[in-house]
């Protein structure tokens, strides 16, 4: 049964030298079960219906076709992690991927709508009633003992994403939030795609640069200038949006990375298809790692728009986060991956 308590302990062990706290998405919501669903490839969109039979009939002399709103990420070699950061980033090691195809962009609230529309698929915070919101008031509600500004809200779902009376009419354009890793492989197993691994993620995050920590270079902000719908400002309890936005923001508000990719940094967390291990790169095998055989949270990446450089720095390239496969925030969104076709 999906339950609402404490942040893990392990996450609070993952600060870095300095005591920045290495919070994640704020809390663990146990594993439900979750039942199968229809396979719902005769409805899929037209793009990616296309897609596919691209992708079948497609021979060695034929250019490769990229699906819409899709950039071809074209794999290689890559060092993932960092040895600056926090534990389990370490080691840096060298990776091998073949070359795949990622949204260009947050899958959107109206890209999500159309799954539904088409599917009748509901959510797990829709099954279940309740989800989790980002309130930094102090309020009676159910509030994350080491995180109070997490709180569980009743009718908080990916249509309310802070609970009754909250709407995304008007935000068709926003990243869809309050869906769990499995709503997520849900819309990308119907959009004739699949989430990215971790491994994916990291290499088009890096967007063609070399140990850099952000996806567009060295400096956090360049010339003065925000690159990524993150927070300014003492988190939680001061926001300072100096970046031009407080919440979520439209995606493809600020500039892509050298692959072409936006908010590859910030606004929301992704989900990626791997369970999280936190030594797994120790172990990870150099050509396209797929993580751990098992676990009991999947990987999130690229921090959200709550994550600033006095608290969590989740926007980083390397940063790494987790959380049960049924947990819903309204910071955690995903994008998909599809793999190229080989040569
Ligand atoms: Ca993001
Ligand atoms: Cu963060």
């Amino acid at each position: 049964m999906r339950r609402f308590h404490e942040i893990a302990s392990e996450r609070l062990k993952l600060r870095p030298p300095g005591g920045m706290a290495g919070w994640a998405t704020g809390l663990s919501l146990v594993l439900i079960s979750c039942g199968s669903r229809e396979d719902a490839a005769s409805t899929a969109p037209p793009a990616a219906r296309a897609e596919s039979a691209a992708a079948a009939t497609s021979s060695p002399a034929r250019p490769l076709e990229i699906p819409a709103e899709m950039a071809l990420i074209p794999g290689g070699r890559f060092v993932m992690g960092a040895g600056d950061g926090f534990s389990h980033e370490a080691p840096p090691h060298e990776v091998l991927l073949e070359p795949y195809f990622l949204d260009l962009h947050e899958v959107t609230n109206a890209q999500f709508a159309a799954f539904v529309q088409a599917t009748g698929y509901r959510t797990e915070a829709e099954r279940w009633g309740w989800s989790v919101v980002f309130s930094p008031d102090t309020d009676e509600r159910e509030r994350a003992a080491e995180a109070p500004w997490w709180a569980k809200v009743e009718g908080a779902d990916w249509r309310h994403p802070s609970g009754p009376g909250s709407t995304i009419d008007g935000r068709e354009s926003n990243p869809v939030v309050q869906v769990s890793w499995h709503d997520a492989e849900a819309y990308c197993r119907w959009a004739g795609k699949r989430l990215p691994t971790e491994a994916e993620w990291e290499f088009a995050a890096r967007g063609g640069l070399e140990g850099s920590p952000y996806p567009w270079g060295d400096d956090l902000t360049p010339d003065g200038r925000w690159m990524a719908n993150i927070w300014q400002g003492f988190f939680p309890g001061e926001s300072d949006p100096k970046d031009g936005h407080a919440g979520l923001a439209s995606v493809g508000s600020y500039s892509p990375n050298g692959y072409g990719l936006h908010d590859m940094a910030g606004n929301v967390w992704e989900w990626c298809a791997d369970w999280y291990g936190p030594s797994y790169y120790a172990t990870s095998p150099p050509k396209n790692p797929q993580g751990p055989p098992a676990g009991e949270e999947k990987v999130l990446r690229g921090g959200s728009f709550l994550c600033s450089a006095q608290y969590c720095i989740g926007y980083r390239v390397a940063h790494r986060n987790k959380a049960t496969p049924d947990s819903g925030l309204d910071n955690v969104g995903f994008r998909c991956a599809v793999s190229a076709p080989q040569p």
